[in-house]
């Protein structure tokens, strides 16, 4: 038996308000110090590989798109028994990577480790547990027949990924593991002849505040003695998608969301980070609301897109809404950069 209940959202009266100072964009100085002081993960080196590889395969063939997805970490320690973490389930990243796939991209999926994933997501989640959709015949283990259909056809799809390579799975866990592997993918992707056919769609949830490794305890903070308080000093995450914009991927087009709980904030916030990043497109969203309407912000647009209660009841998804008007812009993006 299941309870049907949320547990995973306090009620929006009582949704922390992010109106936070806003800090200034990140320049090459804050780059440098960010990446001096913060120590590369061991394993990039191997992930920077298959990156090379994945892009290589794709170049010239196709478009790439880079997807980020799920929530970021904090670790309070470097022997990590507790971290400050967000609501993120990965699943904007994982939908919207399933239609870019179908629509001939081929993508890199950076994504928190074990957040929802494309294709496995629709079974993967404690509230649609695969094991629902099993039954046992003849002392063997099979789909009941009422979802023989929809997993076909999810099966199909996955396996076409798989067969052709045209996804490239890259985790993440740390903002500072984040952020690393963002850098190197960009500055991959900066290399590429038509940097105008690369689209960044920036989805996952980072962290804005950190601790910088020189100030995380080395081991599991005591709380022995009691009383005592523990005080968390967070430092501003910089702020790299000005870095990102102008001199990791210059020319691709470069789709970032801005995630708010105050209406009233929404669309100021969008537009002040369109101006500041100098990129394509904002999509807007409330963390109480985005499953069913974003706002996309663009230099010369606003324009909300709703998903209506009759297609949330059919199973539509507002990501089925998104990306075509994403690949629009995309188009109109390669065109006016093509013709240069
Ligand atoms: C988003 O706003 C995503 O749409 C969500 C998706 C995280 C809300 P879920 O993973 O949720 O489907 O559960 N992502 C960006 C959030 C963000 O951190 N944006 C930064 C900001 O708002 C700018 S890059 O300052």
């Amino acid at each position: 038996m299941k309870a049907n209940v949320s547990t995973s959202h306090p009620p929006p009266e009582s949704a922390i308000d992010r109106n936070a100072p806003e800090y200034p964009p990140a320049e090459g100085e804050a780059e440098s110090h960010y990446f001096e002081t913060n120590p590369k993960p061991e394993y990039l080196d191997e992930v920077e590989g298959r990156v090379r590889e994945f892009i290589k395969l794709h170049d010239g063939k196709r478009r790439i798109a880079l997807v980020t997805s799920g929530g970021t970490t904090v670790p309070l320690e470097n022997n990590t028994v507790r971290f400050i973490d967000n609501f993120s389930a990965g699943t904007r990243g994982a939908t919207s990577t399933e239609l870019l796939l179908e629509q001939g991209y081929a993508v890199i999926f950076l994504h928190r480790q074990f957040s929802l994933l494309p294709y496995s997501r629709h079974y993967s989640h404690t509230t649609n547990c695969f094991l629902d959709y099993m039954v046992e015949r003849d002392g063997q283990v099979t789909i009941d027949d009422k979802y023989q259909e929809e997993m076909m056809k999810v099966l199909k799809q996955y396996q076409n990924v798989q067969k052709h390579k045209l996804m490239l799975l890259v985790p993440f866990t740390t903002v500072n593991q984040y952020m690393w592997t963002l850098r190197m993918i960009s500055l991959q992707l900066g290399q590429l002849s038509a940097p105008q056919t690369t689209l960044f769609y920036l989805a996952a949830a980072v962290s804005d505040f950190f601790i910088p490794t020189y100030r995380v305890s080395e081991h599991k903070i005591q709380s022995e003695g009691g009383g005592e308080k523990l005080m968390v000093n967070l430092d501003p995450v910089p702020k790299f998608l000005k870095r990102l914009v102008e001199n990791w991927t210059p020319g691709a087009m470069i789709v970032s969301f801005k995630l708010e709980t105050d209406s009233s904030i929404l669309l100021s916030k969008s537009r002040k980070a369109l101006e500041r990043y100098n990129h394509q497109l904002v999509i807007g969203n409330l963390l109480q609301t985005r499953k069913h309407e974003v706002t996309f912000v663009t230099n010369d647009s606003v324009q909300k897109y709703t998903l209506s209660e009759e297609d949330e009841k059919s199973g539509k998804e507002i990501e089925a809404i998104i990306i075509p008007q994403v690949i629009r812009i995309h188009n109109e993006w390669i065109s006016s950069n093509s013709k240069k």
